[in-house]
């Protein structure tokens, strides 16, 4: 690295070397230096926002130092890099990570503490990075995190987008859409002008033959835009390996705007031109689980694949490499169906600009990529019509249909004579209009497909992409069960928690080796340890329940049980029968004597989520949520034996809060439907039980802890098919007394206007309830009544919850990305030298 300096400058530049702050003074004078002079504002007026941006940019100089060099380490090194490409990062804070993973926040903290600060208000400051909608987004910041933390050459490619996810305010009961601008201050990301792309869009195809009588085709005319790279660093845990995550950002592609028109004297129309380019990066689609086919959706995908492509390619270029060991320098992970087209565009590089042949270069992109399905909900499979590509791709679209054409040949040299096969598995739909099946394209252009949790993977094997086994032999398709970061999920949001469990294991090696959790099996009698251990759930309740009375003006006690629902409101994850439930609970006390009453067991009922803004039935399912928490949390009869909640704007950082104060939380999807679940494995490592379905991760969790640890209910994934054709077919519904009940006292107007909440009831009872609410609800009844008594048994509580937690080892995400690395990427982790480990950790 210093040889690359020049010999007459060297010794200047290594002279004034920057090497960060190295002690508490250290850190309080960079603090001060940047409120001074960074932020240009007087210490006598440094609010907490200012110490927060102040103490952010501290951090950040020391975050650049060893992010630089890892890349430096990593040209140097000259191996294998993985490259993650997700339309979706959601980060959440970055300041608390990055201080606990350069192992400075104790520092941080006293230093703040001197200058008048407490670190937890500094930390707060901090608007979420929200480029997410969910769980796929959330599962993307987590591999970062471990790609970093075990040393792997990685970085992430995705989208700047000027919005992140809405704010979700709650007004009058009702979900209201705010837009989420996050660019105002943000310390974390690095404009790099001079890494650019020009991207094209629209035109035509234009064929020539070459010298040797070969046909070739350019992509002409149509539309640029400019790709502009923002990096930010991701700090693995004690190490120094800084990785980086790169956005790009759309621009208008000739300088400011149009000269041209400038010059004319059409000044507002080339102002015009450049919003039009910055609209492809300007928000975030805020579906989840869904596909909705807008053309600006797909000119997102193809800007980002194609600017990261070429960043990818010119890198593999630098190392002179010929062709053919493409794949064994560089392997590229498809977040879900998002950046498919990447194969194409990979094909159309090879072929088109470098002028290798068909074959060679489709071995070359098979045996880069690997594709990561995340959903099997039909209407969230992508698929795009023909004449939208022929339009904004033209010469994408006949790279599809010839991958398309050399794959329905291979099929029928394999089956042949089989029509309906051919039909079934085409990567173009003969709709009208026609359409591209993203799926199929990815998994024909993948060398490996995976599914997210054992359930999930069987279930794309037997099911939607069943005929693809039959083509390409099983091996083709695997899995690779989620898993989530110790480092955010405990240490960093259960600090407390962190801290008992190091002074039992002796020290913080459970949070890079999660299997060592482990070891708490042998305290799980000692009085002392099980004390502590309930009286920190105790204390993040307490601190929960100052939340949602700051948030929500409803008071809580923190000693009732709290049963918690947060994630996207959707169908499948059935919000619905909870709050069903919740009202037979209601109605169940208040049909009790006041004696009787007096034994129950208060629970608050807490929900939080976002509604897709088109999503109708989503937003009917958090209005009825309000509705009848108004109702029950005002009820003398009641008081605190139950309430329910909903939190507003649930995001990564409310998580944090709301995830350690938790003793059990809802996991109820239809069977076969949750392709994993990642909450999940966050709340039983916080310490809380699960009441679940037999769906996704649940399933290996109950594998991993013990049925005695899990409230398990409702029918199976085999069975579902033959009821929903019950429901419709055979006209069967079996609505039980207790659930004809709720929805009466729905239609009675208890909860405001029954009109309000027709939709919810009639999807169930009169539309065929293809989430099968009817069928599950009164083994979720029965099961919510096995809860309250084990809760009862505060001992054998504790019990469970500290077996549970000594037995997640398996779901931490590290564990995860190690499958992925040596069961589809093939690539090592870079060493780094023990003093440099030893430094950055000091
Ligand atoms: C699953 N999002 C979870 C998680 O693997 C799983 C799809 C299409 C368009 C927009 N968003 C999507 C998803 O499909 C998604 O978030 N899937 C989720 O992926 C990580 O744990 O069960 O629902």
């Amino acid at each position: 690295v210093e040889a690359s300096i020049p010999e007459p400058q060297r010794e200047a530049w290594l002279k004034h070397q920057v090497s960060g702050f190295k002690d508490k003074d250290g850190f309080e004078r960079e603090v001060v230096r940047h409120v001074e002079t960074t932020l240009a504002r007087s210490l006598f007026n440094c609010d907490e926002s200012a110490a927060y941006a102040a103490c952010a940019l501290a951090l950040r100089d020391r975050l650049i130092l060893e992010w630089n060099r890892t890349q430096q380490r990593q040209t140097f090194a000259d191996s294998k890099r993985v490259y993650y490409l997700s339309l979706e990062f959601l980060m959440g804070r970055a300041l608390d990570n990055a201080m606990l993973n350069v192992g400075q926040k104790d520092l941080a903290k006293a230093g703040l503490a001197e200058l008048g600060f407490r670190i937890e208000d500094v930390i707060q400051q901090e608007h979420d990075a929200a480029l997410g909608n969910g769980g796929l987004g959330r599962l993307a910041a987590c591999f970062l995190d471990s790609l970093a933390s075990l040393n792997f050459p990685a970085w992430g490619y995705g989208l700047r987008y000027r919005y992140g996810i809405f704010k979700q305010e709650i007004i009058d009961g009702y979900q209201v859409e705010v837009p989420d601008y996050w660019l105002d201050f943000n310390p974390w990301e690095f404009p790099r002008h001079d890494v650019t792309v020009d991207i094209q869009f629209y035109g035509n195809v234009r064929k020539s033959t070459d010298e040797f009588g070969k046909t070739v085709c350019h992509w002409e005319g149509g539309e640029m835009v400019k790709a502009v790279a923002y990096d930010v660093p991701i700090p693995g845990y004690g190490t120094p390996t800084t990785n980086n995550l790169r956005l790009w950002s759309s621009k208008a592609a000739s300088g400011e705007f149009d000269f041209q028109k400038f010059n004319s004297g059409d000044y507002e129309s080339s102002v015009a031109e450049q919003q039009r380019a910055e609209t492809i990066s300007a928000v975030l689609y805020p579906n989840d689980n869904l596909d909705r086919g807008k053309e600006l959706r797909l000119k997102q995908q193809y800007f980002w694949v194609a600017a990261s492509l070429y960043d990818i390619v010119r890198r593999f270029k630098k190392t002179k490499r010929s062709w053919k060991e493409f794949p064994e320098q560089v392997a590229i992970q498809l977040n879900d169906t998002h950046p498919t087209l990447a194969i194409v565009e990979l094909q159309r590089i090879l072929i088109d600009l470098e002028g290798l042949e068909w074959d060679e270069a489709w071995n070359i992109v098979v045996n880069t990529f690997g594709y990561t399905n995340h959903t099997v909900l039909p209407e969230a499979l992508e698929k795009w019509s023909v004449p939208l590509i022929q339009h904004l791709l033209p010469r994408h679209l006949q790279i599809i249909y010839e991958i398309n054409l050399y794959f329905l040949q291979d099929v029928e040299r394999k089956f042949p004579g089989d029509r309906e096969l051919l039909r079934d598995v085409s990567i173009i739909e003969e709709s009208q209009p026609k359409m591209v099946r993203m799926a199929f394209l990815a998994i024909v252009g993948s060398h490996k497909v995976n599914g997210v949790a054992e359930l999930h993977s069987d279930l794309i094997k037997t099911t939607i992409f069943k005929d693809f086994v039959k083509i390409f032999g099983p091996d083709k398709f695997t899995n690779v069960t989620n898993g989530i970061t110790p480092r955010r999920w405990l240490h960093q949001a259960n600090p407390r928690l962190s801290e008992l469990i190091a002074s039992k294991t002796g020290d913080h090696g459970f949070l890079t080796d999660l299997t060592k959790l482990n070891q708490l099996e042998h305290y799980i009698n000692d009085k002392e340890f099980r004390k502590e251990w309930a009286e920190i759930k105790y204390a993040n309740k307490v601190r929960l329940a100052k939340h949602i009375k700051a948030t929500t003006g409803v008071t809580v006690n923190p000693s009732a049980l709290f049963d918690v629902q947060v994630k996207r409101i959707h169908e499948y994850k059935r919000q619905q029968m909870n709050i069903f439930g919740v009202i037979h609970r209601y109605l169940t006390l208040k049909a009790m004597t006041p004696e009787e009453r007096q034994k129950q067991l208060p629970r608050v009922s807490i929900f939080g989520g976002k509604a897709a803004p088109g999503y109708w039935m989503a937003k009917q399912i958090i209005h009825l949520i309000n509705s009848v928490g108004a109702v029950v949390n005002n009820d003398k009869d009641i008081g605190d034996l139950l309430k329910v909640v909903f939190l507003e704007d649930y995001n990564v950082s409310k998580a944090e809060i709301i995830i350690p104060a938790s003793d059990i939380s809802e996991h109820i999807s239809t069977a076969g439907t949750e392709a994993s679940g990642t909450s999940n494995m966050k709340f039983v490592l916080n310490g809380g039980l699960i009441i679940g379905t037999c769906d996704g991760a649940n399933i290996e969790i109950t594998r991993e802890i013990g049925e005695q640890n899990i409230f398990l209910f409702g029918h199976l994934a085999e069975e579902v098919e033959d009821l929903r054709h019950a429901h419709v077919y055979e006209k069967q519904h079996n609505i039980d007394p207790d659930l004809a009940r709720v929805f009466e006292e729905i239609e009675k107007g208890t909860f405001g206007n029954p009109q309000d909440f027709a939709g919810m009831i009639s999807a169930v009872r009169d539309h065929g309830d293809y989430y099968l609410v009817s069928d599950d609800f009164q083994s979720y009844v029965d099961t919510q009544k096995l809860v309250d008594n084990a809760y009862r048994n505060q001992e054998e509580w504790v019990t469970k919850c500290i077996e549970s937690v000594a037995r997640m080892g398996f779901f931490s995400s590290d564990r995860c990305i190690n499958e992925y690395a040596e069961e589809i990427w093939n690539i090592e982790p870079l060493k780094v030298e023990a003093d440099q480990a030893a430094a950055a950790s000091s």
